[in-house]
């Protein structure tokens, strides 16, 4: 069964693979498994016909037969169970890779996103100029830490997993703002997990839908 997932049909990151559904694009193609796509515009994410599937209105859904789900977390880890290719079969193996999902979700991308809103929700504060480098050494501190761990390693736990997919995914937030140049470690990582053929299948085909629309 083609399981179809949506994704935005004007991503305002204009092809650059920041939004969520990229994440689940990436692991569908590194599994092997085809795909449609529903582009919905931000009246129709609203609509109650999207709400039923995502209770927030949001982006990205995955559904496969009578299965619905919301966020990428649970949509990559729910393909990462069902196919092989992002969870090892050893039990210990397949428990840190999620282990390191949840620590891109819940531990690394929090304070990222905070820098990444800042402007829009708080720029206009007098204060603002004075969080800002705040927020930036928090990401540093998490950076730090994780650099540590990953060390010279290609990959958080041996071979290349759900785990680094969805790190790799929260770490490229950060191009542009020149924090992830701090750790070349960090910088090679996310650069070999752009490198994969299944990432660069995933970017190319929200690109098109990028391409397509921007240009009708
Ligand atoms: N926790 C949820 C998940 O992981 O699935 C979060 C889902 C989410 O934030 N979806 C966003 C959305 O639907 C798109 S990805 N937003 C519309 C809305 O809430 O009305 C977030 C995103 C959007 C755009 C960029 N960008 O342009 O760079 C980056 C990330």
């Amino acid at each position: 069964m083609i399981p179809t997932i949506t994704a935005f049909e004007q991503s305002p990151d204009q092809g650059q693979g920041q939004a969520r559904d990229m994440r689940v694009r990436w692991a569908l193609e590194e599994v092997g498994q085809p795909y449609d796509v529903r582009l919905l515009s931000f009246k129709a994410m609203r609509e109650p016909a999207h709400r039923a599937l995502h209770p927030f209105g949001q982006i990205p859904t995955y559904e496969e037969g009578d299965l619905a789900l919301f966020e990428s977390g649970a949509i990559v880890l729910h393909i990462a169970e069902r196919h092989a290719g992002l969870l090892s079969d050893d039990a210990h193996a397949r428990a840190h890779a999620i282990a390191w999902l949840f620590a891109a979700l819940n531990t690394m991308e929090p304070p990222i996103i905070e820098l990444e809103q800042a402007p829009y929700v708080e720029g206009d504060k007098p204060w603002f100029n004075e969080r800002l480098p705040i927020l930036e050494d928090r990401i540093r501190g998490r950076l730090n830490e994780l650099s540590s761990r990953l060390g010279d390693a290609d990959w958080l736990d041996g071979t290349f997993s759900a785990g680094d997919l969805m790190m790799v995914m929260v770490l490229r937030r950060l191009n542009g703002s020149g924090l992830l140049d701090e750790f070349p470690n960090l910088y090679a990582y996310v650069a070999r997990g752009q490198a994969r053929p299944a990432f660069k299948r995933a970017f190319d085909a929200q690109l098109a839908v990028f391409n397509a629309t921007s240009s009708s």
